[in-house]
């Protein structure tokens, strides 16, 4: 096995540990911590929880706090938002920001906190999953897990009832920046579908931009859709129904948000045995949702789960690294799981054999792969996490120890970085991101010595 990375010394580690925890430090606002101060100075939702898995192990009341904070901002009808603004100190900084948002115009929006209208894949119930299972004091994380519990469930049911309103067993997602994979090459289609009249796209001026270069952040063409949609949701003050019906020209059964729905309705009902509430309506919600993938997301051909676009009732084919993350909910059995692995362990996604750090959000092979393009090449270290995590359950042991090593090894050579290139290691997008500190912390105080295997 060829590995592109230099020894990481007892030492060096022990450093980059603290250097780790350093970057949350500096990111953290006073009550959440920032994804980073520049790029994103807000609440992200899943950002939040990735982040809350690393302080788990050093900082309860941290990770206690930041999930505090983001269910703070839950919406009336349950759901978590993408966004929670932290407007006095930092709204200039970051676009859409609250003003554009306008959310205050819906009446399931919190009255005392504002945030943006729209929501992010659900591992909410896996962070408190994770929170009793490795916080030093189970007993104070069971305690919290009652206190968090209604407003999961809350969070569970509105996505059943709102984005599922057929009871079909899967959710559907209506803006790409509901995916946390926000120019991921499975929307292509959908964008180049939707024709936009240019007055219909409101005035608005870019901020990412400014931070990291152009080339490596979505296209001029992807940010006016982006700004489209959030305006098509605000003209319907953000009435789920409304929304659905109104012909929204982006409705998708996306694999990953399904699949981490999938895995915290099987943690949620592990945390209810835990606390005594019935677990058994979770668990059904978990098969169903499980079973609905089998049978509509998954392509033989590409030996992969993918997308379902409900507005032209089709498969995207597009072959990126999600659509192997059923593997982290247990969705595939034995036959799938391999085929999965194959594909997964060949040049297009890096090979054992290869020099190359994996695993990339897309395939090496295609046309249109970037090696530094945010969701269209790199490789992200919460992918990687939920990787190393599905892999491991299956006993792909070498592969899996490369994908640990690259969580380690990245941000050891290039710093934690948002993203990285797959064959150089080089780090790109933003400097100093939280859920690249936050993860690898998690892994490495998972085992049981920091020494590299
Ligand atoms: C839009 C904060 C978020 C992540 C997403 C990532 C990026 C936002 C943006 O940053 O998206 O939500 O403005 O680019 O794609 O996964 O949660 O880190």
């Amino acid at each position: 096995m060829k590995n592109p990375a230099p020894e990481i010394t007892e030492k060096e580690l022990n450093e980059l540990i603290q250097s780790a925890k350093d970057v949350l430090q500096a990111n953290w606002s006073g009550s959440f911590t920032r994804p980073s101060k520049n790029q994103y100075p807000h609440q992200w939702s899943w950002d939040s929880v990735f982040i809350a898995f690393g302080y788990t192990h050093y900082d309860k009341d941290r990770a206690e706090q930041e999930l505090r904070h983001l269910f703070e901002g839950q919406w009336k009808n349950g759901m978590i938002p993408q966004i929670i603004f932290d407007q006095e100190h930092q709204s200039e900084k970051y676009f859409p920001g609250p003003d554009f948002w306008q959310s205050e115009t819906s009446p399931n929006a919190p009255d005392h906190i504002k945030t943006s209208g729209i929501c992010q894949p659900p591992i909410h119930a896996t962070g408190v999953r994770h929170l009793i299972e490795y916080a030093p004091d189970r007993e104070r994380a069971v305690a919290f897990a009652s206190e968090i519990f209604p407003r999961l469930k809350a969070w569970h049911q509105y996505l059943d009832r709102e984005r599922d309103p057929n009871n079909e067993g899967l959710v559907y997602i209506r803006h790409p920046w509901e995916s946390g994979q926000d120019n991921s090459p499975i929307w292509d289609g959908i964008l180049n579908r939707i024709e936009i009249e240019p007055s219909y796209i409101p005035a608005y001026s870019r901020k990412d931009i400014n931070n990291v270069e152009p080339d490596e952040r979505p296209s001029k063409p992807e940010y006016d859709t982006y700004v489209y949609l959030v305006n098509f949701f605000r003209e319907r003050k953000y009435d789920e129904a409304k929304i659905r019906n109104d012909d929204c020209p982006f409705l998708v059964q996306d694999v990953l948000f399904n699949t981490l729905l999938c895995k915290a309705n099987q943690d949620l009902a592990e945390i209810a045995e835990i606390i005594g509430e019935n677990p058994e309506p979770f668990k059904t919600r978990a098969d169903q949702i499980a079973d609905k993938m089998n049978d509509k997301l998954w392509l033989d051909r590409e030996q992969m789960y993918v997308d379902y676009d409900l507005k032209a009732s089709k498969q995207i084919q597009a072959r990126v690294l999600s659509g192997f993350l059923p593997i982290y909910a247990s969705i595939p059995d034995q036959n799938r799981k391999q085929q999965i692995f194959e594909y997964l362990n060949t040049h297009c996604f890096c090979q054992m054999t290869d020099s190359c750090f994996p695993a990339p959000s897309y395939d090496r092979s295609g046309d249109d792969y970037s090696a530094r393009t945010y969701w269209r090449g790199p490789v992200w270290i919460n992918m990687n996490w939920l990787l190393y995590e599905g892999l491991k359950q299956y006993g792909f042991d070498d592969y899996v120890k490369q994908v640990r090593n690259s969580i380690i090894q990245l941000p050891f050579l290039s710093g934690f970085r948002e993203y990285f290139d797959t064959n150089s290691g080089e780090g790109y997008g933003i400097e100093n991101f939280s859920w690249t500190a936050a993860l690898l912390l998690d892994i490495l105080y998972r085992e049981e010595s920091t020494a590299i295997q």
